[in-house]
C-alpha cells in the first residue's frame, strides 16, 4: 500500500452498485479501501475485483479458524483481486503462518488484529493483543491493526513491533477515536467507516480527515 493520505475507507455498505460509487468518488483520496463481510455478503465477492480497479482493496475478512479453513479464505479473497486480508491473531502462530504463506504466492499482504477498538476487546483481546504483536513482528506480515479508541495503545503496540511493520487503526469518527491522536501515537494509516459513508459529501468528509493527519504530521 502506497502511503499518500494515510486513510483506508471501510466500505461498510451492502449495495454493490452504492459502493461502486462511493469507490469512484473518494478514489485519489484514500490509499486503500477496506471491504468486509457486508458488502461481500450482499454483493458477492466479486466486488473485491471490481472496486481493486480503481483503489487497492484490504479483505477485512478477520480470519479465524484452523490452517486449512485459513487457507481457503485467503485464497478466495487474494484470488479475486485483495492487496490483502486481515486476520486474527488469537488463533495462533500456525495459522498467521499459513496465511502469509498464502499471501506470499500471491503477492499480497496480511494484517493481524491485536487489540480491537471497541470497549468490549477490553474484556479478552487486550491481555493478549502484546503477546499478538510480537507474534505478528516475528512473522512476515504487512502490519497489525491496533485501536485508534485507545491511543495509549497503539504506541504501545509500536513500542513492541518496532518500524518495520505498519499498524492500520479503525475506531475514528463514529467509535470516537481521533485521527490526528492516532497518527500521533504512531499509526501509518486510519481506517473510516461511517464518519465518511454517512456524511452528505464522503469525498469532502476523506478530504477533511487526509488534512486532520497531514496537520497532525506537520506538527
Ligand atoms: O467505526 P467505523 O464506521 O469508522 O468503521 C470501522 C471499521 O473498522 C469497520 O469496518 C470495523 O469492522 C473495522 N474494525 C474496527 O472497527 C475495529 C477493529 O478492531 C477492527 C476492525
Amino acid at each position: 500500500m502506497i502511503k499518500d493520505t494515510r486513510l483506508i475507507l471501510a466500505l461498510d455498505v451492502t449495495d454493490g452498485q452504492q459502493a461502486l460509487r462511493i469507490a469512484q468518488n473518494v478514489k485519489g483520496h484514500v490509499d486503500a479501501i477496506k471491504i468486509g463481510y457486508p458488502l461481500v455478503l450482499a454483493a458477492g465477492k466479486g466486488i473485491i475485483g471490481e472496486i481493486a480497479e480503481m483503489v487497492p482493496v484490504i479483505a477485512d475478512f478477520k480470519v479465524a479458524d484452523i490452517p486449512n479453513t485459513d487457507r481457503l479464505i485467503c485464497e478466495q479473497a487474494f484470488g479475486v483481486g485483495a492487496s490483502a486480508v486481515i486476520v486474527h491473531g488469537f488463533t495462533g502462530s500456525d495459522s498467521l503462518r499459513t496465511c502469509v504463506e498464502v499471501a506470499e504466492i500471491y503477492g499480497g499482504n496480511i494484517y493481524v488484529v491485536t487489540e480491537m477498538s471497541h470497549p468490549g476487546a477490553i474484556d479478552f483481546m487486550q491481555r493478549v493483543a502484546e503477546d499478538m504483536a510480537q507474534m505478528a513482528s516475528n512473522a512476515n506480515v504487512a502490519g497489525v491493526v491496533a485501536p485508534a479508541t485507545r491511543p495509549e495503545r497503539v504506541q504501545m503496540i509500536r513500542s513492541i513491533i518496532g518500524n518495520d511493520i505498519a499498524i492500520i487503526s479503525p475506531g475514528v469518527g463514529a467509535q470516537g477515536g481521533s485521527a490526528a491522536d492516532a497518527i500521533k501515537a504512531g499509526a501509518d494509516w486510519v481506517i473510516v467507516g461511517r464518519s465518511i459513508l454517512l456524511a452528505d459529501d464522503p469525498k469532502q468528509a476523506a478530504m477533511d480527515i487526509v488534512k486532520e493527519i497531514k496537520d497532525a504530521i506537520d506538527q
